[in-house]
């Protein structure tokens, strides 16, 4: 670290994360994590012959006749429980579900293409959405001017540390700094104020898909809080506030969707408190999830409105239709790779990771289970062959040197939702076996034959059922891990005990940081801070709007201005 003209300038190769409690629980050095078990795999890996049977139409050692060496099928389960030891279970799984590879850079993380393909569909999706409403896509540069970052100061003001700097190129020291983007206002606001001049010009409204930098201090956990992300940033300019506004909830309800339609995790959709809006806006509305493991919320993406403050700052004006000069209204919004981080959270279990069909890079994959020297392998091809036709992700696994449990439970780990098994006897029957990835081993329905001829509309129906089931049960969970209190004492016992707090507010500044400076010490884990001020929606019930009359915030005693959601939150 360096500083330069009293600002504080940071090398990037300089910083070592403070290794202060992992957020998700974990206080061992995530690059320590894994390599025990490197050595333990490796010794599973010994291809030895299959003895238990895991085949069916049939039974006895898969391979038939032939020996063949074979992987046994322990080995790859996780390290961890989820409920015992959630921190732990969660860096091992997306490692082991190949979704992230650690690095060398602490706080940045390699996406692996089945995380990518996530995010690709995620993606996919919103800029499909986005375009029919009119936004267009960009890409504005990766750096950032001193001068520009600094022209808004209520934006930058706080999140001054994170920002990483270029100091140097080669051997010899830049003329000024330069930053990289932590988000690109900045960037972007010089550039609009040159585009718009009248009311012609107006409404602009772009997004891009990018890569931003906040050198973060806390302690990093893959895709929820990394130094490096993907997401997309939109920033939009209006002649009025009411254009604005209304952009605000078309862009939140496209959150909700994601998150809700695509990756089966319900949100709670509202707006922020002064404390935790954005400082350089008017206004933030969020989507919040929440893990019930942990009892903690998270931020799931944010639609700002910003009000004039930028167009104030930019000077970014535009003269309206009786010629005379007025300034922009202005929003922002975005949507990050930390949306996998929730899901995989949320979804996960012991036997690894559960995907929601809609963003499963595989959907279905079709294992052989040979028995005495009948090889399926064709049929399998066929399967996937029909099912392709059907625009289904499928893939079958024919790897000769792994036995079919050991694809069972690899495939189980990685989350695919169904796995079709194929044997001799359901050949002669004309028929597979489907089996779900999202229920329990025992549970009725898990597994079940199915005729090949009825194949390609049963699997869309039971996807559909999945994606459906999936959201409905952690749904279910989460609402179970809604509380209200009325008073301190309540809020309290319900906050440790993993709840998020409905409670009557009086909306002041000052309470809401004492509320998050008292849970700090009177309960375990960090304070408690307000997740947002819901907007009246059937998935809360208890929200009754208006207020009761004469009701006293549970904090402060005065009277309550509105609910608020509070919770210990990542
Ligand atoms: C970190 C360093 C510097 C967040 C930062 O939410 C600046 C910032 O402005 C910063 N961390 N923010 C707020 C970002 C606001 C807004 N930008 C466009 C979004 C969505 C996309």
């Amino acid at each position: 670290m360096s500083e330069t003209d009293g600002e504080k300038v940071v090398s990037i190769n300089d910083l070592e994360f403070e290794k202060n409690v992992s957020i998700t629980g974990a206080e061992t050095p995530l690059k320590d994590l894994h390599k025990p078990k490197e050595k333990k795999e490796k010794s599973t890996k010994t291809p030895k012959e299959k003895k238990e049977g895991v085949v069916h139409g049939g039974s006895g050692p898969a391979g038939g006749a032939k020996k063949k060496e074979v992987k046994k099928e322990s080995g790859l389960g996780l390290a961890f429980k989820k409920e015992e030891n959630f921190g732990d279970w969660y860096s091992d799984l997306v490692v082991r579900g190949e979704m992230i590879e650690y690095y060398d850079v602490s706080g940045c993380y390699i996406l692996r293409p089945w995380s990518y393909a996530i995010w690709e569909f995620i993606k996919d999706f919103f800029d499909k959405e986005i375009k029919k409403m009119g936004i267009e896509n960009t890409y504005f540069p990766l750096f950032v001017s001193e001068k520009a970052l600094n022209k808004e100061k209520n934006h930058v003001e706080g999140f001054a540390p994170e920002v990483a700097w270029v100091t140097k190129s080669g051997d010899s020291q830049l003329e000024e700094p330069i930053a990289i983007r932590p988000t690109s206002e900045t960037v972007m606001y010089p550039i609009f104020a040159k585009w718009i001049r009248g009311h012609r010009d107006l409404p602009l409204r772009i997004n891009q898909w990018c890569n931003v930098v906040r050198w973060e201090f806390k302690h990093p956990t893959p895709f929820i809080r990394s130094r490096e992300f993907l997401w997309q940033e939109g920033h939009t300019a209006f002649a009025t506030k009411e254009e604005a506004d209304k952009e605000v909830r078309a862009i939140l309800e496209l959150y909700r969707q994601v998150y809700e339609e695509l990756l089966a995790v319900p949100v709670i959709q509202g707006v922020k408190s002064e404390v935790e809006k954005f400082a350089g806006g008017l206004y933030t509305t969020t989507v919040e999830a929440f893990i019930p493991t942990t009892g903690r919320g998270v931020q799931g993406a944010t639609s700002h409105c910003l009000g004039q403050n930028f167009a104030k700052m930019f000077e970014i004006m535009f003269e309206d239709e009786k010629g005379e000069r007025k300034m922009v209204w202005q929003n922002s919004w975005g949507l990050t790779t930390r949306s996998i981080g929730v899901m995989v959270m949320i979804h996960g279990d012991d036997k690894g990771l559960v995907l929601p069909p809609r963003v499963a890079p595989i959907q279905v994959v079709v294992i052989p289970v040979p028995f005495k020297g009948i090889d399926p392998s064709d049929e399998c091809l066929k399967v996937v062959h029909q099912l392709q036709q059907a625009d289904f992700r499928v893939k079958a696994d024919l790897r000769d040197n792994y036995s079919p449990g050991w694809k069972y439970s690899h495939w189980e780990l990685k989350g695919v939702p169904l796995r079709i098994e194929i044997g001799p006897r359901d050949i002669e029957k004309k028929q597979v076996r489907v089996v779900r990835r999202d229920l329990e081993d025992k549970a009725v329905g898990r597994s079940q034959d199915i005729p090949v001829a009825d194949l390609v509309e049963r699997i869309g129906e039971i996807l559909d059922e999945m994606q459906k089931g999936l959201l409905e049960r952690a749904r279910k969970e989460r609402s179970s891990c809604i509380a209200t209190a009325y008073n301190w004492d309540d809020f309290m016992a319900a906050l440790n005990n993993k709840k998020m707090v409905l409670a009557p507010w009086c909306d002041e500044v000052a309470v809401e940081e004492n509320v998050k400076a008292r849970t700090k010490c009177e309960g375990d884990g960090g304070g408690a801070k307000t997740l947002c001020m819901p907007f009246e929606q059937d998935t809360l019930p208890v929200v009754q709007d208006p207020l009761p009359e004469g009701i006293k915030c549970f904090a402060s005693g005065k009277p309550a201005k509105k609910w608020a959601l509070w919770g210990r939150s990542y």
